[in-house]
């Protein structure tokens, strides 16, 4: 762990502390979803099939990695990460732990790699359909953003 992300834990402790003392003056007042240096760009999703894959690129524009350990969204069961790997010259689908996003760069899920792998889908996913993603953290923070439905790739 380098100075520069224990002065931002330091930071973020210390913001959430603030953030609990004002939250108790309005108890409605929803908890805020803590910024990452993550922008997800281009995201895309199947429609029609269940389980689906969702396809995007991650961008990280801060100057430490960041970890991405799952995703989750209202409209499915679950949502996993997913790696598409060559096992003895068959294509594969595996789990992946995590997803790790160097400082400044980017990674990109597409078909036959990495994508974000939703099931139980709870209503039926029609092209041009946008649906909310959230990718989670290590440290449990959540990436929301938008992924349209399309055939194709
Ligand atoms: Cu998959």
């Amino acid at each position: 762990m380098n100075l520069r992300v224990l002065v931002t834990i330091l930071f973020l402790g210390i913001a959430s502390g603030l953030v609990l003392s004002c939250a108790s003056a309005d108890a409605q007042t929803p908890a805020p979803v803590e910024e990452t240096a993550i922008v997800v760009t281009g995201a895309w999703l199947r429609p029609g099939i269940d389980p689906t894959a969702a396809y995007m690129t991650i961008t990280n524009t801060g100057d430490s990695p960041v970890t991405l350990t799952g995703a989750s969204a209202s409209w499915a069961d679950s949502v996993g990460i997913h790696e598409t790997v060559d096992r003895d010259g068959f294509l594969v689908m595996q789990h992946a732990e995590s997803i790790i996003v160097p400082a400044r760069s980017a990674v990109i899920l597409r078909p036959g790699g990495y994508h974000l792998m939703a099931q139980g889908i709870h209503r039926a996913i029609k092209v041009d359909d946008s649906v909310e993603i959230q990718l989670i953290t290590d440290d449990d923070r959540q990436v929301s953003f938008v992924a349209v439905a399309r055939a194709g790739g």
